[in-house]
């Protein structure tokens, strides 16, 4: 069941016992988000697995516990933030719980008890208007926490939509907390040498493909495939997609140029049609795109467009337009071979389905 910001207070009123569980590699805007609710309407807070290394910087600055891989079934409702796929919480088996996200539809949704699943640019956001419509002001730490979810989410601002930038004020308006003291805490992140060196390794082993006027890149690291596609399309690709292999899955980022996802290419639909192909499942839409009308979003930064979660890749086709939200990479079986074999089997599916369109230059 859908509810509004301002019911979550109510829905959550008859739990004794309330987990807030960050996905794996919990990240600052899961932290954030499901600290600052902790905070408000008291419960446990966690991660699966671990969290990030500028997770762990947010924890330190907030001085707060996080509880890694607790056991769910102590607790009455288990809510689930900034993810609605189940393999991202380690398909725990849960029985009763809610769902707080931004990304795309997700297998969780179903067997939700409630949700709140907007396309916003994080769920840090989503969670300052529960604190705000239920009439709670957030601590100090819980304004920091909120304030550093947004800012990693919208990549500093370089993906963020007005609201964002309306809810950062309101942050800093109503707390005693000066914008510096969140970029303190990233900048309190250790540089990460192997990061460095798979984005190295992405470049240098880079193949690189005319698919008409496109430049489709793809390349193979042991990690970081989201940032190395990243990377990629910065330094020339209008198409990059990053494989890398992870026990016996392999994860696939894709990231497009923004003036080619302007020019009508959806990245996403793409990886959905290619996904069906390669033996992946079907994918979700936004959540805006469930409605009626749809959300009526501006257009964001589509260059963050990525293939999806286990679901399947991908969401349907967003019109020209129609905001592209920050979706998780794809991941699908390791079939014999590396992941460089899979990838390439992807790459050709994929320069298949890519239509031959020219961006324009910009
Ligand atoms: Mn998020």
């Amino acid at each position: 069941m859908e509810i509004r910001e301002e019911e979550f207070g109510k829905m959550i009123g008859g739990r004794k016992r309330v987990l807030y569980l960050c996905h794996k590699n919990a990240d600052p805007d899961a932290l954030g988000a499901a600290f600052s609710l902790r905070e408000a309407f008291g419960g446990d807070l966690a991660a699966v697995e671990g969290v990030s290394k500028t997770g762990g910087s947010l924890l330190e600055a907030i001085g707060a516990e996080v509880l890694i891989d607790p056991s769910v079934e102590e607790y009455d409702l288990v809510v689930v933030v900034d993810t609605a796929v189940g393999l991202q919480i380690g398909d725990l088996p849960l029985k009763d719980y809610a769902v707080i996200d931004h990304h795309q539809e997700g297998d969780l949704l179903d067997g939700a008890i409630f949700q709140i699943q907007r396309a916003a640019d994080s769920t840090s956001e989503i969670a300052w208007e529960i604190l705000d419509k239920s009439g709670i002001g957030p601590s100090r730490e819980a304004a920091l926490a909120l304030l550093v979810g947004i800012i990693t989410d919208t990549g500093r601002f370089k993906h963020a939509q007005a609201s964002s930038f309306r809810t950062v004020a309101e942050i800093l308006e109503r707390s005693d907390l000066d914008y510096a003291e969140a970029l303190e805490v990233l900048s309190r992140v250790p540089t990460d040498t192997s990061r460095r060196i798979a984005l190295l390794r992405a470049a240098s082993r880079a193949e690189i493909e005319w698919k008409g006027e496109w430049i489709v890149v793809t390349s193979e690291v042991g990690a970081f495939e989201g940032s190395a596609a990243m990377t990629l399309v910065e330094i020339g690709a209008d198409v990059a997609l990053v494989g890398g292999a992870h026990g016996d899955l392999c994860r696939i980022s894709g990231r497009a140029r923004r003036g080619a996802v302007l020019a009508g290419l959806d990245l996403s639909a793409i990886l959905e049609e290619v996904g069906r192909a390669a033996g992946g499942s079907g994918g979700g839409r936004p959540p805006g795109s469930r409605r009626p009308g749809g959300s009526g979003n501006p257009q964001g930064d589509p260059s963050r467009s990525q293939g999806s979660g286990p679901g399947g890749p991908g969401r349907a086709a967003a019109p020209r337009g129609r905001r592209s939200l920050p979706l998780r990479p794809f991941f699908s079986p390791l079939y014999a071979g590396t992941a460089g074999h899979f990838l390439h089997r992807w790459a050709a599916l994929f320069s298949a389905s890519i239509p031959g369109r020219r961006s324009p230059d910009r």
